[in-house]
């Protein structure tokens, strides 16, 4: 599948699976969006698909309570996750989100790459660290996406960015550096994403 062959404005809502037994039948390779609560995961789905409202956004953390399935041109899923962290919900919840999202990161067969996000304005988390860790013992294709770029100079980006390249063992052309209010990074981004569709 390359790029060129996916067309993003077609795109719907599929479902929201609270557990593993409601994860879609039909099986297409899977993009999923994994980080932080409120670091822009549902902001950037919406973004690269250019539709606003088309998945929920909050000020408050904790918005994306399920794993919520688009389907973009009949081809392909986008798997918008739970957040991790600092979610405003209660530690049992939080606790089954993560044993959700653990198992189908551990063991979906058709998801190509895990897109993790994270803030560009913060040093790196520990759960973050944690979850790239994680990805790669288990050699799981994943890809950096550092976003909120919008909210610091040109200067501090490449500074910030330079931080976590270096905290996370990255290399430069292995992450993206991304907004989801200005759209910058966009294309980056879905070059990437298409090199794992291939
Ligand atoms: N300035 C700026 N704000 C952003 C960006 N991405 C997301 N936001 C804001 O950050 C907040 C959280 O965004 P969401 O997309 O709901 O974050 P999420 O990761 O899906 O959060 P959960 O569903 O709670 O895990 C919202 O107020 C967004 O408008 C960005 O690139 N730039
Ligand atoms: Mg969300």
């Amino acid at each position: 599948m390359t790029d060129s062959a996916v067309n993003y404005a077609k795109i719907e809502f599929v479902k929201s699976a609270f557990k593993m037994a409601q994860l879609p039948e039909e099986a297409l390779p899977e993009i999923a969006f994994a980080g932080r609560s409120n670091v822009g995961k549902s902001s950037l789905i919406n973004r690269l698909v250019n539709r606003r409202g088309l998945v929920k956004v909050s000020a408050r953390p904790g918005k994306t309570q399920s794993l919520n399935y688009f389907i973009v041109d009949g081809k392909l899923y986008l798997v918008d996750l739970p957040g991790y962290g600092f979610a405003k919900v209660s530690k049992k919840l939080q606790d089954d989100w993560q044993e959700l999202v653990t198992e189908y990161l551990a063991t979906s067969p058709t998801l190509r790459c895990v897109v993790v996000l994270i803030d560009l304005r913060h040093i790196l988390k520990s759960q973050d660290r944690e979850l790239v860790e994680w990805l790669r013992s288990r050699g799981r294709p994943f890809l950096i996406v550092y976003t909120k770029r919008d909210k610091l100079s040109n200067n501090e980006q490449a500074k910030q960015a330079a931080s976590l390249d270096a905290a996370l063992g990255m290399n430069k052309q292995d992450r993206v550096l991304f907004s989801a209010k200005t759209g910058e990074g966009k294309a980056e981004l879905m070059a990437a994403i298409a090199t794992f569709l291939r």
